[in-house]
């Protein structure tokens, strides 16, 4: 069997952009933040679960090297410790990143965060990455500065880090055995010399809890992302969420492990499986007991753009930037007002919801837990046709209120109004995705798919267009409650036990 090439030098890695890891937060967390944390976090669309409604962000590919391997990663994708295997990005130099970065910002106001993440690891690219960061804190200080990393060269970087306003650092830690390690990553590139088995993994454990230390005394905000790979590192990651919590970090991404054949990882090629849904869920639970969690990462390339779920690259190609006329002055003064009204329609929302809390109590209800399935282009309200979706973010409602769980891709199956129920097959994918929820809501919804999510036991709800999200998750919940169906002994619970 023909296994990935692995070299003893860094490599180019021809892909780009942030990988799977993933973090965030609610807006209870939030809420008990102090200012100059919630300041840094409030519209970071990845450190904040309520912000990723609302705000974007963008990744440059300008770093090809790596310094290990990961039996995860092929390198002619982007570093799957942020990204999803399978995307190839284009490699950018730093001046093209930069004038990148700017044409985003100033069509895209709700761009807020520049993360670099791959395609291989950006600090052992640091040239490259630290000219794209100081470019971009002189020329657009009104951007978040984010980075991804594998921690093996992060001591070594924290100070440069701390010079160039890089509030956020995200780093992949998977294990903190030895032995552990020694299953995930073949070799470490360290010291000019490479580093097999055990000892490398240890000098990689070792790099990144120094990393990881040294970073949270300087207060830069840690977010610990993980690739949870069954039978490997999966029963082992809670310890891992308890100790990086005790060591400061804020946030933890586990990230489920993507190993296909066709992607040519020792993973893939070897049939190593990543996790089921209720595996990943089950686990992030667990882990939530200690510290925050990141449930609405998307593993996203790394070149991507837009709010977390949607690509907007192809609007900004190099070909297309060249033709745009950026005045960034006058840019980062429309960005102000613009951030400033997303952050007030936070606010409004955050303390609307707090006072609906205190006026309907509901945590005296003996009703069962309900998942429901939400179509949204963002903003925090359901606004998307059922069939033009192509993902579904997955609610939580029960006596203890609405939480959000994980999101759900689909098959576009819809290309118009008019043509809802055409493609019989991806329409039946798509509702086996939506496999253990019993409501979908979404602003509109064709006749064929009705029925079909119907007999398929999901009720389809298109009665709350355009409202908030949670509020309309918990009303439903009620009316729910009210009609009886979440009783202990209800039909739906009898049929789905
Ligand atoms: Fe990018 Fe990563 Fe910064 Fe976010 S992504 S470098 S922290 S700006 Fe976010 Fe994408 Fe998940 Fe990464 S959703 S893959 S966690
Ligand atoms: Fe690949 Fe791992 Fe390097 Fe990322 S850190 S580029 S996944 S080898």
């Amino acid at each position: 069997m023909e296994l990935p090439v692995i070299n003893d030098q860094p490599e180019e890695s021809q892909a780009t952009g942030c990988s799977s890891d993933s973090c965030g937060s609610t807006d209870d967390q939030l809420d008990h933040l102090s200012d100059d944390i919630r300041e840094k976090v409030q519209n970071h669309p990845c450190y904040s679960e309520d912000a990723h409604h609302y705000f974007a962000r963008m990744h440059v590919a300008v770093a090809p090297a790596c310094n290990i391997q990961c039996h995860y990663c092929n390198r002619k994708y982007d570093c799957a410790n942020e990204s999803r295997p399978g995307v190839v990005s284009e490699l950018l130099s730093p001046e093209q990143a930069v004038k990148k970065t700017m044409a985003v910002a100033a069509n895209i106001p709700q761009m807020t965060v520049l993360g670099i993440a791959g395609p291989g690891d950006p600090l052992a690219n640091p040239e490259r990455t630290f000219a794209t960061f100081r470019a971009l804190s002189e020329q657009a200080p009104d951007i978040k500065l984010c980075v991804s990393t594998n921690g093996l060269a992060l001591p070594d970087s924290v100070e440069e880090l701390s010079k160039h306003n890089i509030d956020h650092v995200t780093i992949t830690i998977n294990t903190l055995d030895p032995e552990i390690g020694a299953k995930i990553y073949p070799w470490v590139y360290w010291n000019n010399r490479r580093i097999k088995g055990v000892r490398g993994a240890k000098i990689l454990i070792e790099q990144q809890q120094k990393g990881l230390e040294m970073l949270t005394e300087r207060g830069i905000l840690v977010k610990v992302n993980s690739v949870m790979i069954p039978g490997v590192n999966d029963e082992h990651l809670a310890e891992v969420s308890r100790v990086v919590k005790e060591k400061g970090a804020f946030l933890h991404n586990v990230m489920p492990l993507i190993a296909e054949a066709e992607h040519g990882t020792f993973y893939g090629v070897m049939g190593q499986r990543g996790p089921s849904q209720d595996e990943l869920q089950a686990l992030q639970d667990q882990c939530s007991g200690d510290m925050n969690m990141m449930r609405h990462c998307r593993q996203c390339r790394a070149d991507a753009v837009g709010l977390l779920g949607e690509d907007r690259g192809d609007e900004f190609t190099m070909d297309k930037i060249e033709e745009m006329d950026i005045d960034y002055q006058s840019a980062m003064e429309k960005r102000k007002v613009i951030h400033e009204a997303i952050e007030q329609e936070m606010n409004e929302k955050r303390v609307a919801k707090a006072e609906s809390d205190t006026t309907q109590d509901i945590s005296q209800l003996n009703t069962r837990p309900v998942l429901m399935a939400v179509a949204t282009s963002g903003q925090g309200v359901i606004n998307m046709h059922f069939g033009h979706a192509k993902e579904f973010l997955i609610y939580e409602a029960s006596p203890s209120g609405v939480r959000f769980i994980s999101h759900r891709k689909t098959e576009l199956y819809c290309s118009g109004d008019d043509t809802c129920g055409e493609a019989e097959t991806a329409l039946s994918q798509n509702i086996r995705t939506l496999e253990g929820c019993e409501v979908v809501l979404c602003s509109k919804i064709g006749y064929e798919p009705w029925e079909q999510l119907e007999t398929a036991g999901i009720q389809p709800n298109g009665e709350h267009a355009m409202e908030d999200i949670e509020e309309a998750v918990m009303a439903v919940y009620m009316e729910m409650a009210e009609a009886g169906k979440l009783d202990e002994t209800s039909e739906q619970q009898l049929a789905t036990a």
